[in-house]
């Protein structure tokens, strides 16, 4: 091919291009800016990917590489050097220290990795440098494959005043609100009467939920406003605000769609993305329940015009927010692949990385719009480490049991063994299943998720599980204040047990402890579990360290007393798994359940009725300050770096008040009084990392 023609279609104007290069033959595919040519100038392959990132989406895009026959590079910081992404790539490069400004931020490093190794292309992930226009221009002008939209798409999405102006002359519908370049606070609060309370404060160049915050009422206005910017500037490096009216009850819809170099786009359908905590997705499903099929064409149109506005290239989403009635309103477009594009695959049946490299080497979209049909439901969990009852707290430690249904697609980045540290995202795993239908979905997760076990870290697999079976999910009455509408249901503690959940943790302390009787003996185990027979009465530990006295009597019967009750069960199908590992049937009251049993460090988990962790108790995920006096001292409530002070000795400070500003797992969280008091002392400083539980402030008592 001549260079001539190929810069004649690259000068045609955008729409035209495609059948300018249709005219010219299949060997002018290879000829826009990033395309790497042969010397011969032929079209070229992507044959070796570098992925500028971590953990599970790492494995995931290394997954799809590795099927299409392309070599995958892994980058790796210090606290990923035996990470699963590190050992799964068929090479691996060291990019710096486990912060990620020190190592998955470093563009320049990971460009050098990229030359060095020989890389085609750079997949971002998401997270880190997948919307970060400088980089992408950077791999550009070095001749490497961004897997990813023009740097040109990325900047006008990630600039939210000039996404709106785009979509407003595109007309994509969007929602009022003040986008001015004029940042002086008490401007901004006469804007937000304007616009009225409930108010968004976003960070202009957020996402994912960072950046952003709720003024429910006036008075919450200049709290809120700074909250949000001080996040925006840690996160983001600017902390420029734009305001927008709150939707109340609204739902988070949003559409996969799909650009190639051809000016072809199209829509993967949508996915409801409403069940949020802290603004960020717990469960996801597509397609989003009780929408038309018209009001799902209208989604994907407008999904689809306003990536065609920007001239999108690859993977992104459209989000919308959408009220009761199915209107919607353009939210923002994620230009990456998503963390939950997983359930759009399993729908269309398709495989969205693989259209990554497509796209990318400059082919055109596999599949027209009209053969993209719907095909059944599809949810994901995500499950995180992190303690739901205490306010979706992060959580970091070992993961000393670990083990994912065989009945479901489950996309992770860790294995038993591994740790979840505070560097990173606390995400543990995904877990996805595809169904005939949502309810066939629904129950398929649920059981997913109960063969989903986690032990030795906090985490919100109980949580899901229970938003997922709620009534008013299972109704499809979804919407982004969900969780913190049912709350109660959702998160309220059992005190009191039931005698089955009690029983099974009872006999799977006493029969896995048996297991570790004499290790050296190796696997004999029916020997040990008659020993129990021979020491009739064993003690076992109950709820909150009480002591349970259990009876093993001939015939595998359990009796022990529960609240009043004699409680006698049957044990049989006893079976060691591994050392630490047991799974035996119960026989209680005309019932009869398997249930697992694990020996961890310092305690028994049971996975059974319910997962379940028995003392000889690991310090509890989060104090809820039950032992620490509130009104005395603040402690940490998680391993963190303190960010700001904000107040000072003999300061009187009041119920709710922030003291202290601490970052962990990129998120921000305020510690705040429990009670009216004044200020004794400071115990920590900006810029300090603390552990958990750390005393943070101390309290005088307040006399008035
Ligand atoms: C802000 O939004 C209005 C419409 O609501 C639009 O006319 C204006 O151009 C936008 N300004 C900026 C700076 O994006
Ligand atoms: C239970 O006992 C352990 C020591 O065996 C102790 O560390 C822990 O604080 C106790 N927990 C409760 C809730 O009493
Ligand atoms: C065992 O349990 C019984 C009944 O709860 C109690 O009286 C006894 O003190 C316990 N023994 C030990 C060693 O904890
Ligand atoms: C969860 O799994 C356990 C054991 O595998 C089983 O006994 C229990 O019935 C299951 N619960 C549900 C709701 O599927
Ligand atoms: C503080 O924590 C960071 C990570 O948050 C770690 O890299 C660093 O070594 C810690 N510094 C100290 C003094 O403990
Ligand atoms: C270990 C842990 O934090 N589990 C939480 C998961 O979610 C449930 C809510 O259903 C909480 O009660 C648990 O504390």
């Amino acid at each position: 091919m001549a260079d001539k023609a190929r810069e004649a279609i690259y000068k045609m104007p955008r729409k035209t291009r495609g059948i300018g290069a249709g005219l010219l033959g299949a060997a002018a595919i290879g000829v826009y800016g990033q395309i790497r040519l042969s010397s011969n100038g032929s079209y070229k392959q992507i044959q070796k990917v570098l992925i500028a990132n971590r953990g599970e989406i790492a494995c995931r895009v290394m997954r799809t590489a590795k099927r299409l026959g392309i070599e995958t590079i892994a980058v790796y910081s210090d606290a990923d050097e035996k990470a699963l992404h590190t050992k799964t790539a068929d090479k691996a490069y060291r990019i710096g220290e486990a912060s990620p400004l020190k190592s998955y931020l470093k563009m320049d490093t990971i460009l050098e990795v990229a030359l060095k190794s020989g890389a085609h292309a750079v997949h971002p992930g998401y997270g880190f440098l997948s919307e970060n226009p400088e980089f992408a221009d950077l791999c550009q002008k070095n001749d490497i494959i961004f897997m990813g939209p023009p740097a040109q798409a990325i900047r006008d999405m990630g600039m939210k005043n000039t996404a709106k102006k785009i979509m407003i002359d595109a007309k994509v519908p969007v929602i009022e609100g003040y986008n001015g370049s004029n940042q002086d606070p008490q401007y901004l609060f006469e804007e937000a009467k304007r616009i009225g309370y409930p108010l968004m404060i976003k960070a202009v160049r957020g996402g994912g939920g960072k950046g952003m915050r709720i003024a429910w009422k006036e008075k919450d206005f200049f709290e809120s406003l700074e909250s949000a910017k001080s996040e925006s500037q840690k996160s983001f490096g600017d902390s420029d605000m734009i305001m927008e009216k709150f939707v109340e009850r609204p739902r988070h819809v949003e559409v996969q769609v799909f650009g190639d170099k051809w000016d072809n786009y199209v829509y993967l359908w949508e996915r409801d993305c409403s069940l949020q905590r802290r603004h960020q997705k717990v469960i996801e499903e597509a397609p989003a329940p009780l929408l038309s099929m018209e009001t799902r064409h209208r989604l994907g149109k407008a999904a689809c015009d306003a990536a065609r506005a920007v001239n999108y290239e690859g993977a992104g989403t459209v989000e919308f927010i959408m009220d009761p009635k199915g209107d919607f309103y353009f939210m923002e477009m994620n230009t990456r692949l998503q963390v939950e594009h997983p359930i759009s695959e399993l729908i269309c049946g398709i495989d969205l990385v693989e259209w990554q490299f497509k796209v990318a080497q400059g082919e055109k979209i596999p599949i027209k719009q009209e053969d993209l049909k719907i095909n059944g439901h599809a949810i994901e969990a995500r499950v995180y480490a992190e303690d739901s009852a205490a306010g979706f707290m992060p959580t970091a430690g070992l993961l000393e049991h670990l083990s994912f249904p065989t009945n479901a697609r489950v996309d992770s980045g860790v294995v038993q063994g591994d740790s979840v540290t505070v560097f990173y995202d606390p995400m543990i795993a995904k877990v996805i299943v595809h169904g005939a239908d949502r309810t066939e979905a629904i129950n398929r997760l649920d059981n997913a998720l109960n063969n989903t076990h986690i032990g030795g870290l906090c985490n919100n697999v109980s949580f899901v599980r229970k938003c997922l079976t709620h009534p008013e999910f299972v109704a499809g009455n979804v919407y982004t204040d969900f969780i913190a509408d049912h709350e109660k249901e959702l998160l309220g503690k059992d005190d009191k047990p039931s005698m089955d959940v009690v029983a099974e943790g009872v006999i799977g302390q006493l029969l896995v402890r048996s297991s570790n009787v004499d290790p050296s003996k190796g696997p004999f185990y029916a020997n040990d579990y008659f020993r129990l027979n021979h020491a009739p009465n064993k003690n076992v530990s109950g709820l909150n360290n009480a002591s349970i006295q259990v009876k093993i009597e001939k015939d595998n019967r359990y009796k022990f007393e529960y609240d009043g009750q004699n409680v006698e069960a049957v044990v049989t199908n006893v079976e060691y798994e591994e050392e630490n590992v047991v799974r035996f049937d119960i026989e209680l009251d005309k019932k009869r359940w398997r249930s697992k049993a694990v020996q961890l460090k310092d305690s028994v988990a049971i996975y059974g009725i319910e997962h379940r962790e028995w003392s000889a108790p690991r310090e509890k995920c989060y104090d809820d300050e039950a032992a620490s006096d509130a009104s005395l001292e603040a402690r940490s409530p998680m391993p963190g770096v303190i960010e700001k002070v904000l107040v000072k000795p003999g300061e009187k400070v009041s119920n709710g008040q922030p003291l202290i500003v601490m970052m962990a797992m990129k998120m921000e969280y305020s510690v705040r009084a429990k009670a009216d008091c004044i200020i004794k002392s400071i115990n920590c400083e900006a810029g300090q990392n603390v552990t958990k539980n750390a005393i943070l402030v101390k309290f005088e008592e307040n006399q008035d």
